[in-house]
């Protein structure tokens, strides 16, 4: 009976017919299943990858307002999508063309056409009034004991202010690690010294650009968890652009307030005679023309160094703060950061090379060793 189908197979094939298709969808299957399998592979390894720059970990209440939404837009869209894709196939199967039932064109259902108009319309609304919620709170005034930050970007690192806590009630300066207490607002305005730049904590805040002769206001925000966060300049601003990194080190209150305190109280004189001493001498002859240190220089045509002995990170958070590095950065800082315009750049003091030193091998392990010690008490 079967045979008797207009389109049917002949008579060879109703013998196999009925055992190969059985043996067809096992094997679709366990195609499926190892499509499956390693999709759940690669998820788990891209899962398990060290992502410094996620922003997919908020750690303060701006990026978690943003994550937020974010979530919710995936859920909704993968909602949607998930539906219209199984209603298409359930009407595409349900009204096929087969034996004794003819495909038909259907036109104009008014019911159904304002079902899909005013779906989309409620799903757009949903996320558009939290977002827009969300961009009118980033202008917000900031809080009445927010932590009141200046930061500038230079050609090729960050220079932290905070307003009032320094010397004499002047700015504390300090750079390319900037350190902010758990749970306290923050509110940081964005200038440039000469290009433009862009600030961006994926995790805690951003992006928005730096821009000469121009004052932009970054958004509030409030870190939610201690621990050190990663920076990035976000905005293309010449050779080492893509050296130009940051830290971000969210303490506890008491920490935050000891290293305040500590970067304001006078540095105690290394012990005469020391490494130190003799390091501490070197940088008054030849770096305390552009970097300070409180207590020992005042200028500021490079990185405040003052309690360096304690940054983690070295030129602009490139390099741990080893003392290796340290001396490599002393002595040819080209090697690791190549810049064509040195107008303001550190320069070079070509350590071994005997024709143009500037320094010799001992006054860099000497500084450095210096350095080293500028630490928290
Ligand atoms: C002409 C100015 C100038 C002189 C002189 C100078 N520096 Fe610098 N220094 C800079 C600038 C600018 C930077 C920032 C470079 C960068 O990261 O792109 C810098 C960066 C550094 C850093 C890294 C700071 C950080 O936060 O990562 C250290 C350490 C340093 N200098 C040490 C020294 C020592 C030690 C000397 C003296 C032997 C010295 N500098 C002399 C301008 C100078
Ligand atoms: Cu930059």
């Amino acid at each position: 009976m079967r045979n008797n189908r207009p389109t049917g197979a002949g008579n060879t094939n109703t013998v196999t017919t009925p055992t190969a298709h059985p043996q067809n969808l096992a094997a679709t299957l366990r195609r499926l299943l190892y499509f499956a399998l390693a999709a759940v592979a690669l998820v788990a390894v891209f899962a398990s990858c060290d992502t410094p720059l996620t922003t997919f970990e908020p750690r303060s209440d701006a990026t978690q307002r943003v994550h937020t939404i974010y979530i919710f837009v995936i859920v909704a869209a993968s909602i949607v999508g998930f539906l219209v894709l199984a209603a298409m196939a359930y009407i595409l199967w349900k009204y096929r063309e087969r034996p004794g039932h003819t495909a038909q064109q259907t036109h104009g259902n008014t019911t159904l056409e304002i079902t899909w108009t005013v779906i989309p319309i409620l799903i757009l609304v949903a996320i558009a009034i939290p977002t827009i919620v969300w961009i009118a709170g980033t202008t917000a005034e900031p809080d009445e004991d927010a932590l009141h930050i200046e930061a500038v970007g230079h050609q090729w690192w960050f220079e932290f202010r905070y307003s009032g806590l320094g010397p004499d009630g002047e700015d504390l300066v300090t750079a390319n690690e900037l350190r902010v207490p758990v749970g306290r607002q923050v509110a940081i305005t964005l200038e440039a010294k000469d290009v433009i730049h862009s600030f961006w904590v994926p995790q805690l805040v951003g992006k928005t650009d730096m821009v000469p002769g121009r004052t932009n206001i970054l958004e509030k925000f409030t870190p939610t968890e201690i621990g050190t966060f990663y920076g990035q300049c976000a905005e293309f601003c010449g050779s080492a652009h893509a050296l130009m990194r940051f830290r971000v080190h969210v303490d506890s209150h008491a920490d935050f307030d000891r290293w305040v305190e500590n970067m304001n109280a006078d540095p105690v004189p290394p012990e005469a005679g020391s490494v130190e001493a003799r390091g501490a001498t070197v940088f008054t002859n030849f770096c305390a023309r552009c970097h300070t240190i409180y207590g020992v220089s005042t200028e500021e045509i490079g990185p405040n160094l003052t309690l360096f002995g304690d940054r983690a990170t070295l030129g602009a958070g490139i390099l741990d703060s080893t003392d290796e590095n340290l001396k490599a950065w002393v002595s040819n800082i080209r090697d690791i950061k190549p810049v064509l315009d040195t107008t303001n750049a550190m320069p070079t003091f070509y350590v071994g090379d005997p024709l143009v030193d500037q320094l010799t091998e001992a006054q860099v392990d000497q500084v450095v060793a210096y350095l080293k010690s500028l630490k928290l008490r």
